[in-house]
């Protein structure tokens, strides 16, 4: 087959929190085993991805935790950016929507479409919270369901009973920036006429589909779409984060973060040009029209990418001699639960992947989520699965069949790969099972079935020790040391298969395998053959995978569904007695208590230790007034060295603990201790 040429995209996750094991089921995972097994086939292959830094997602967040949105996607764009590297992703890019090239994309096709007169002007009225000065974006207005009488109903529909309803029809509408009641107010919006792409859309996911057939559950999302007929969408909002509108009669609106999103694709590939000084490598992709395009995301994204960028670059190929490449396929994985239910970072239900790469490799992951896609349906991480998967089938079956065939070269033929002589019928028919195996998984990864094709791959090691199983090494080493040596020579020309087949899927384990056998990955087709030189110097073997105690695993599930303060144990490093003995807890009294100016945190207070008063600065001003703090019974650390806060003298800290609102209680020692007394 003559070699494709192939732009591969995953959904850009939004900057405002980290990247959990669901993220990686859904976009991330299936799409790098796929762009990995690509490669191999020497493919001419681009992977691009990056983060998604505007819209309200991130300013909701921004606003909950009183910082900059900038602060916030500087936070996580770089903490995902790591997660992903340390989960072995092997983007080509992971680039950023707030970089000035993407900003300069997003405008040059608004702009293209405003000069062809595709968007129309309208105007509605949207709520305002006139406290606040700003027009409220949807998640950010709650209010009484119309229909049902649920109180947290969204401005324009209801996730309770599933209504949709003009926001005026929202009863007691209340602001979440400021409590206030806002009103509405008449805006103006720019809409993209979606509905008149309607046929050509169907069109081209038909005409898709019937070539490179596109997976059910995608059709059915697209079908429902269709049948409610498309509608025009507005595509600014009145927000003051993100790509501002380039008109001058738009000002202090932004473009709608999903028009612009989609872009970050293109404008992604362009960064990744610059990087590579080569300022024109992203048309070889976008505008090549040979290019196979496949948009790796999760189901929630469908409508986006099927239906809604698409007909972007449709308007845009309209009017432009140059014309960008639409999805050719769109293989959306449903979505992965936790232990039977949604993740939930509020219920502490689920892991982040940074948290799960420090306690575990990434190979037993990607192969446990690799083995259990939510391909056509939803499907589940169970930590006693992952424990199963790594231990009876990376461990038992894979780990084994490379140990004892290594075991054995080592110890009889002196760690070099043994010639073949007089195969047996047993051994020939190896070597043809092993030869099919490649063209198999290819089969499989070509129509995304990257589940399967994982399954498949395992069924090879499981091949390769019923064939040494069946061939008695042990046996032959001693009556027949040629015989032997096919043995020998066949397993390791299996593992050296399995090496390369597992690659884009395990890849760290499969790079150790390789230099465990000083070889390299081939083509992909060439690979199940008998390649490895006779008299070839093998290494000593390595531990692949480590198995995972129960009470490993244990601890992990136990730290499920509480709260932080009852997790994170296993940090508390040990202290001796007399470590502790060093630390002077004494009791206190409250003398007097003042606020610190320029400061909402601290508080001025003079403490009665018995032997001496004291003047200590506490950071207590959010949870209690000065004037409740006069002759309270505390505890201080009383050989703290001194330190300067806001340029006042501390001497001491006093003992307060967090309580479940971020607010701090005091460490009362009780009634009736005399000021001073240590506390043991
Ligand atoms: N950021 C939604 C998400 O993270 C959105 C995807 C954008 S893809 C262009 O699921
Ligand atoms: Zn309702």
């Amino acid at each position: 087959m003559s070699k494709e040429k192939i732009l591969v995209t995953s959904a850009l996750p939004y900057a405002n929190g980290k990247i959990h094991l669901g993220h990686l089921s859904g976009a991330y995972l299936p799409a790098d085993i796929y762009v990995r097994y690509k490669r191999l086939k020497g493919d001419d292959i681009i992977y691009i991805c990056g983060s998604d830094e505007h819209g309200v997602p991130i300013t909701i967040t921004a606003d909950k935790e009183k910082v900059t949105p900038k602060e916030i996607i500087d936070r996580y764009h770089f903490q995902n950016k790591e997660a992903f590297e340390k989960f072995g992703m092997s983007f080509d890019i992971y680039s950023r929507t707030s970089i000035p090239i993407h900003h300069e994309t997003s405008k040059e096709f608004f702009i293209n479409y405003f000069n062809q007169g595709i968007l129309k002007e309208k105007k509605s009225f949207q709520f305002y919270d006139d406290k606040a000065k700003m027009f409220l974006p949807d998640r950010y207005v709650e209010g009484t369901c119309p229909n049902c009488g649920n109180e947290q109903a969204r401005s324009d529909e209801c996730e309770n009973c599933g209504a949709l309803y003009d926001p005026s029809e929202l009863k007691n509408p209340k602001s979440k920036i400021t409590g206030e009641t806002p009103v509405l107010k008449e805006t103006s919006h720019y809409y993209f006429p979606l509905g008149e792409y309607q046929q050509r859309l169907e069109d081209y996911i038909k005409e898709n589909d019937e070539k490179y057939h596109w997976k059910e559950n995608v059709l059915q999302y697209c079908k429902g779409w269709f049948k409610d007929g498309l509608q025009d969408r507005a595509v600014t909002r009145d927000l003051d984060w993100g790509v501002s509108v380039p008109l001058d009669s738009a000002k202090g609106k932004v473009l709608y973060v999903w028009f612009e999103a989609v872009l970050g694709y293109i404008s992604a590939t362009k960064e990744l040009s610059y990087q590579k000084n080569e300022p024109d490598f992203w048309k070889k992709y976008w505008q090549d029209p040979e290019t196979k395009y496949v948009a790796f995301i999760g189901k929630d994204n469908v409508v986006f990418h099927t239906i809604v960028f698409p007909a972007m670059l449709m308007a845009w190929n309209d009017a432009n001699k140059i014309k960008y490449c639409l999805p050719q396929n769109v293989p959306a994985n449903e979505f992965l639960n936790f232990e039977g239910k949604k993740f939930s970072k509020s219920r502490n239900w689920g892991i982040d992947v940074i948290d799960f790469l420090n306690l575990f490799p990434a190979d037993p992951l990607r192969y446990t989520l690799a083995a259990n896609l939510p391909e056509n349906r939803d499907t589940d991480f169970y930590w006693k699965e992952f424990q199963a998967r790594n231990n009876n089938e990376l461990a038992d079956i894979l780990g084994n069949f490379v140990n004892r065939t290594f075991t054995f070269v080592h110890k009889h033929f002196e760690g070099k790969v043994p010639k073949t002589a007089n195969l047996s019928s047993a051994d020939n028919e190896m070597i043809k099972l092993l030869s099919e195996f490649p063209a198999k998984i290819s089969g499989l990864f070509e129509q995304y079935k990257i589940k399967d094709g994982v399954s498949e791959i395992l069924n090879l090691a499981r091949a390769g020790n019923k064939y040494f199983n069946d061939t008695e090494p042990w046996k032959s080493i001693k009556a027949d040391k040629d015989k032997c040596g096919n043995t020998i020579n066949i397993c390791l020309n299996i593992i050296n298969t399995l090496a390369e087949l597992l690659s884009p899927v395990i890849p760290f384990s499969s790079e150790k395998i390789f230099s465990m056998l000083n070889s390299t990955p081939t083509n992909w087709d060439d690979c199940g053959k008998i390649n490895l030189l006779p008299g070839q110097q093998l290494k000593p073997a390595e531990i692949l995978f480590s198995k995972i105690e129960d009470n490993v695993i244990e601890e992990q599930m136990n730290k499920l569904g509480k709260c932080e303060a009852q997790v994170n144990t296993e940090t508390i490093e040990e202290i001796t007695i007399d470590d502790f003995k060093k630390i002077q807890l004494r009791t206190g009294v409250v003398l007097k208590a003042e606020a610190v100016k320029k400061s909402d945190k601290l508080l001025k207070l003079e403490v009665d230790l018995g032997f001496e008063k004291r003047q200590v600065v506490a950071g207590i001003a959010q949870s209690y007034k000065p004037e409740d703090l006069i002759g309270k019974n505390i505890l201080v650390v009383a050989n703290l060295k001194p330190a300067k806060l806001m340029g006042l003298e501390s001497k001491g800290m006093i003992l307060a603990v967090d309580n479940a609102d971020g607010k701090v209680n005091l460490v009362n020692p009780g009634e009736g201790v005399l000021p001073g007394t240590r506390a043991k």
